[in-house]
C-alpha cells in the first residue's frame, strides 16, 4: 500500500482497526510469559486470533508484534529472535487477512527512556526500531502502526527509523493520560504537528482511558492536522476484582461511541486493551457505511516544544522570538559556551521565556569550539528549563542536524539560504527531522537590492523544499533587514518584501530587526518604528531581545491596530495585571550567592555546572550538611511542588533528581565520620514499588556517619530479599523507607513478615508520607522524620536492645 492508496482510502471510508493481541493471548499462555514469542511458539493460537478479527469484519489487521524489539525481548532472553518473530507475525497476518484486509505492522515503545529521560540514545532507538520495521516489512506489512507512545522523542526516533527504510504509511499513535497529556507532559496539539510535520500518514490515539475522554483528543487532533485519526480506546479504565483484570465498557457501548469519533473526525476505528473480537463486529455493523467527515484546515506555520505549541501567521498573535542566546557582542556568553558552561545560557533562555518571547533563538557559535557537540548540549540543556518552542540558528549543517535530534519537539531551522550548497545541506534535514525552515532571501551573490528579487530567491527555496516534500506550512519568509545608516531607501524594500511575500507566496514572514538601525543613535527607538511599520506590511514575527521594554510596548500596540490582539485583550490585561506567575519564578534570580544556584541547578536540572558550584560552595567554607539542607533538600521539594502543580513534568523530575544525586556524591565523601560498625549494623532499603531513594540514600549516609554500618540493599526492594538477608546479615535494626502513598502500604506487610518469620530485628520506618501515628499503627518500633531523627530512633532502639 503506497501513502496516495492510504490517503484515498481512509478519507473514502472509515476503516475498522482490529482489537487488541495481548489481553486475549496472555491468559492462554505461561504466567510471565513473552506475548510476541507467541507467534513462533503458538502459533495456531495467534492465526487463530487473527482469522477472529478478519471475521468480525477487521478492515486492517495488526500484527502480534507490539514487544517484538530488540530491547524489550531481551528481557525475556530472546533478543536475537526480532526478525523470526517480526517476519513470522508479519507472513501469518497476510495469509489470514489475504484480500479482506491490509495488514499493520504493530510497533511499540522500547521500555526504555530515550536520552535525555533515559540512558539509551536517539540513534540507538532508530536502530531498534529499524531492525524491527525492517523484519515486519519482510514480512509484508502494508502499512506501520506506532501505538501506545508517550515520549515525543521515541515515537520519532520510530517514525525516522521507517522513513530510512521505505515509504510505507505511518500511523503514530500516542496514549493520555489525565488532563490530556502523556506522561511526558505532550498535549495533542503538540503530539499531531510533531508527528505530520515528520510525515506520519495518520495520527492516532489509544490506550490509557476509556472512549468517553478520547472523544476531546480526536476533536483536537482534528483540530490540528488534516492527515487522517485513528482512535482505538479501552474497553475502559482497568480494574482488579477477585484477582482478575476486568473492563466495564461494553462492546455496543463502545460502538456508540465509534459512531461520535466519525462525527468529531475519525477515520479509523479500532479498540485497545480489554476489548475482544466482539467488539471488532459491533463497530463494523456500526460503522459499515460509514463515511470520514471532510476535513480541511488551513495551517499556520506550527514549532513545538515537548510540551507547547505555538502558531506564526496571519491574524495571529505577532510572535516573539528571543535573541539574547548569542554570542555576538556578548564575551561573557562566548566565555561559557567555549568552557561548555550551561547555566549562563539557560538563564538567558528562562529569562526570554518570562519577558514573553514565544521562542527561543540558539546560536552558539564561537570559533574553535566543536560546535555540534555542544549544540546537543545546549539544546538539551534549554529544553530542560523553558517550555518554549527553539529556532537552530547555526551555517553550520552537523550543528544543525545535532539540535534537531536532540530536540524532543519540532524547532524551526534559522535558517536555509538561496545558494545551492545551503539548499543541499539544510532542506533534507528539515525534510528529514520534521523542522520548520526560515527561508533566507539571500542568493548566491549575497542580498538583492530589491524586494522582487529577494522575493525570486524565496521561490526557488520554497520549489526546493516542496520537492523534498515538505509542506509549504512548514516554511517561514526573511526578507532581510539592512542599515539604514548608509543607504535609507533600504528600509522600503525590506517593507515592500514583506507585503509581497505575504500577498505572492502566502507565507509568514519574520525579520532580525535591530539591524536596520546599525550605527545611529538611540537605536531602540529606529528599531521599534520599524518593527511597527513592518507589523503594518503583515510581518508575522521578529527576532529580538525581549528585554527591550520599548520594542515589547510596539508589539503590543501594533498588535492592537493589526488586530492581532482580538479586542486589544493582551495589550489591556498587559498594563493591568500583573505577570503571571510562570515555572522560572520558582527558580529565583540566579544571584551570585552560591547556595542560590545550586538550588537553581537542581531545580531546572541542571547536572552539567552542579559539580562546580557544589565545589565552589565547599572552597567558600559551606559545610557539607549545610549544602544538604538549606540548597539540596529544599531545591528538590521544590520539584516536588512544581510537579503538583503541573508546572514541571516527569523528565524535568527524572533530571532534578539526578542533578540531585550528583550533588550529593560530592559532598558525602566530606562528611565526617565515626569509626565504622561501633554502633551498630543496619540493612536499609525503600520497599517494593518505589524507586525513590535519595531520602533513604541521606538517612544511610547519617547512619554511617555515626558509626552505624549500614547495608543498603536499595530501592524497589521486595519481602523476600529483606527476609533472606536479615537471616543471612543478624543486623540490629532495619530501616525501611516509603514516599508515596501508594507504597507505604508495603511496610506493615514486610513488618508482619519478619514477625512471622520469626526474625527479632527492629524494624525503623520513614519517608515523606510516613508518620508517627502510621508507624504506631503498623507496629514499627521506631519512626523517624530525617536523617537525623533516624540516627536518635536507631540509638534509642539499639540501646534498649
Ligand atoms: Co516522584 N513522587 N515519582 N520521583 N518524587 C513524589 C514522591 C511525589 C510526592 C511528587 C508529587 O506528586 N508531588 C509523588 C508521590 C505521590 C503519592 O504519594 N502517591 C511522586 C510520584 C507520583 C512519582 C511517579 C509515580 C511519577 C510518574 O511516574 N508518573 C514516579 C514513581 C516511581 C516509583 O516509585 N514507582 C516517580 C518518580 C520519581 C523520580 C524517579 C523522577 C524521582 C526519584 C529519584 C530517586 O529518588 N532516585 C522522583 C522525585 C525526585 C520525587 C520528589 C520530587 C522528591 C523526593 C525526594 O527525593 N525528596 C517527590 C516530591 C516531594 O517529596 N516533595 C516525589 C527529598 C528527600 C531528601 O526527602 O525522600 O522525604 P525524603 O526523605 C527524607 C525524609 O522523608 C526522611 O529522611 C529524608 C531526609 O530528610 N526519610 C526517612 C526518608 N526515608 C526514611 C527512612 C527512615 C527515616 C527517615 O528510616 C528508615
Amino acid at each position: 500500500m503506497d501513502k496516495y492508496e492510504f490517503s484515498e482510502t481512509t478519507q473514502s471510508k472509515v476503516l475498522i482497526l482490529d482489537g487488541v493481541m495481548g489481553t486475549m493471548l496472555q491468559p492462554h499462555l505461561p504466567p510471565g510469559s513473552c506475548v510476541d514469542m507467541a507467534n513462533i511458539k503458538n502459533e495456531e493460537m495467534v492465526v487463530s486470533l487473527y482469522d477472529q478479527y478478519i471475521k468480525a469484519g477487521a478492515d486492517i489487521l495488526s500484527t502480534n508484534t507490539f514487544g517484538a524489539n530488540r530491547l524489550k525481548l531481551n528481557e525475556y532472553n530472546v533478543g536475537n529472535r526480532v526478525k523470526q518473530i517480526n517476519y513470522t507475525a508479519a507472513k501469518n497476518a497476510n495469509k489470514v487477512a489475504g484480500k479482506k484486509a491490509k495488514v499493520a505492522g504493530i510497533i511499540g515503545p522500547t521500555g526504555k527512556l530515550v536520552s535525555p529521560l533515559g540512558a539509551l540514545t536517539f540513534p540507538q532507538a532508530v536502530e531498534t526500531f529499524k531492525e524491527q520495521a525492517a523484519a515486519l516489512l519482510e514480512g509484508g506489512v502494508d502499512l506501520f502502526l506506532l501505538e501506545t507512545f508517550a515520549d515525543l522523542k521515541e515515537v520519532k526516533a520510530a517514525v525516522i527509523a521507517i522513513k530510512e527504510l521505505t515509504d510505507t504509511p505511518i500511523i503514530a499513535s500516542m496514549t493520555y493520560e489525565d488532563e490530556f497529556k502523556t506522561f511526558t507532559g505532550t498535549d495533542p496539539e503538540t503530539a499531531a504537528n510533531v508527528l505530520s510535520s515528520l510525515g506520519v500518514d495518520a495520527i492516532g490515539v489509544n490506550c490509557s482511558t476509556g472512549p468517553e475522554p478520547m472523544l476531546e483528543i480526536v476533536g483536537r487532533y482534528a483540530q490540528s492536522v488534516n492527515i487522517p485519526i485513528l482512535v482505538e480506546p479501552n474497553a475502559g479504565l482497568p480494574q482488579f476484582k477477585n484477582g482478575k483484570t476486568v473492563f466495564h465498557v461494553t462492546a455496543q457501548q463502545m460502538a456508540e461511541f465509534a459512531e461520535k469519533f466519525v462525527q468529531i473526525g475519525a477515520n479509523i476505528v479500532g479498540t485497545c486493551c480489554g476489548s475482544t473480537p466482539e467488539f471488532t463486529q459491533a463497530l463494523k455493523i456500526k460503522l459499515d457505511k460509514a463515511v470520514p467527515v471532510k476535513r480541511y484546515i488551513e495551517l499556520p506555520l506550527k514549532l513545538s516544544s515537548r510540551v507547547k505549541t505555538i502558531a506564526i501567521g496571519s491574524e495571529l498573535p505577532f510572535c516573539i522570538i528571543g535573541e539574547r542566546i548569542n554570542p555576538t557582542n556578548r564575551k561573557d556568553l562566548a566565555k561559557a559556551i567555549r568552557d561548555s558552561e550551561l547555566s549562563l545560557i539557560q538563564k538567558e533562555a528562562m529569562q526570554e521565556e518570562k519577558q514573553g518571547a514565544h521562542a527561543l533563538d540558539i546560536n552558539i557559535g564561537v570559533p574553535g569550539i566543536d560546535e555540534p557537540e555542544f549544540m546537543q548540549k545546549a539544546v538539551r540543556g534549554i529544553e530542560n528549563v523553558v517550555k518554549t518552542p527553539l529556532t537552530i540558528d547555526s551555517t553550520n549543517p552537523a550543528a544543525v542536524e545535532a539540535a534537531l535530534i536532540e530536540s524532543a519537539g519540532k524547532p524551526l531551522i534559522n535558517s536555509v539560504n538561496g545558494s545551492e550548497v545551503s539548499m543541499k545541506d539544510i532542506i533534507p534535514l528539515a525534510a528529514k527531522y520534521g523542522a520548520g525552515l526560515l527561508c533566507l532571501a539571500i542568493g548566491e551573490k549575497g542580498i538583492p537590492k530589491t524586494a522582487e528579487k529577494r522575493i525570486k530567491i524565496l521561490k526557488r527555496i520554497i520549489e526546493n523544499a516542496e520537492k523534498n516534500n515538505i509542506k509549504r506550512e512548514n516554511l517561514i519568509c526573511d526578507c532581510l533587514t539592512l542599515t539604514v545608516s548608509a543607504q535609507q531607501k533600504r528600509a522600503e524594500a525590506t517593507l515592500h518584501a514583506v507585503r509581497q511575500v505575504k500577498e505572492e507566496l502566502g507565507l509568514p514572514t519574520v525579520l532580525g530587526v535591530s539591524n536596520i538601525s546599525y550605527g545611529l543613535p538611540q537605536r531602540s527607538l529606529i528599531n521599534s518604528v520599524f518593527l511597527s511599520m513592518a507589523m503594518s506590511h503583515g510581518l508575522d514575527a521578529a527576532i529580538i531581545n525581549p528585554g527591550d521594554h520599548r520594542m515589547m510596548e510596539s508589539i503590543r500596540a501594533a498588535s492592537v491596530l493589526t488586530v492581532r490582539d482580538k479586542d486589544s485583550r493582551q495589550f489591556i490585561s498587559s498594563f493591568k495585571q500583573k505577570e503571571k506567575k510562570v515555572k522560572s519564578d520558582s527558580v529565583k534570580k540566579q544571584s551570585e550567592n552560591t547556595s542560590q544556584e545550586i538550588f537553581n541547578a537542581v531545580v531546572t536540572g541542571n547536572k552539567n555546572d552542579i559539580t562546580n558550584l557544589i565545589k565552589k560552595a565547599l572552597e567558600k567554607g559551606k559545610k557539607p550538611v549545610e549544602i544538604n539542607n538549606d540548597c539540596l533538600i529544599p531545591a528538590i521539594r521544590e520539584v516536588g511542588n512544581l510537579y503538583d502543580k503541573k508546572e514541571i513534568y516527569l523528565p524535568q523530575m527524572i533530571l532534578a533528581a539526578e542533578t540531585m544525586q550528583k550533588a550529593f556524591e560530592i559532598i558525602e565523601p566530606y562528611f565526617e565520620r565515626k569509626e565504622i560498625s561501633k554502633s551498630g549494623r543496619v540493612l536499609l532499603c525503600t520497599v517494593k514499588g518505589d524507586v525513590h531513594d535519595i531520602g533513604k540514600n541521606i538517612v544511610g549516609l547519617f547512619l554511617k556517619n555515626q558509626g552505624y554500618e549500614v547495608i543498603d540493599l536499595g530501592k524497589n526492594v521486595g519481602i523476600e530479599t529483606i527476609l533472606e538477608k536479615s537471616k543471612e546479615l543478624h543486623p540490629d535494626a532495619i530501616g525501611l523507607s516509603a514516599l508515596m502513598t501508594t507504597t507505604v502500604v508495603q511496610m506493615p506487610k514486610v513488618i508482619e513478615a519478619i514477625r512471622k518469620n520469626s526474625i527479632k530485628t527492629k524494624v525503623i520506618v520513614g519517608g515523606a508520607v510516613v508518620t508517627k501515628r502510621y508507624a504506631k499503627q503498623i507496629n514499627a518500633d521506631g519512626y523517624a522524620k530525617d536523617g537525623v531523627g533516624a540516627v536518635k530512633a536507631m540509638n534509642e532502639i539499639i540501646n534498649k536492645k
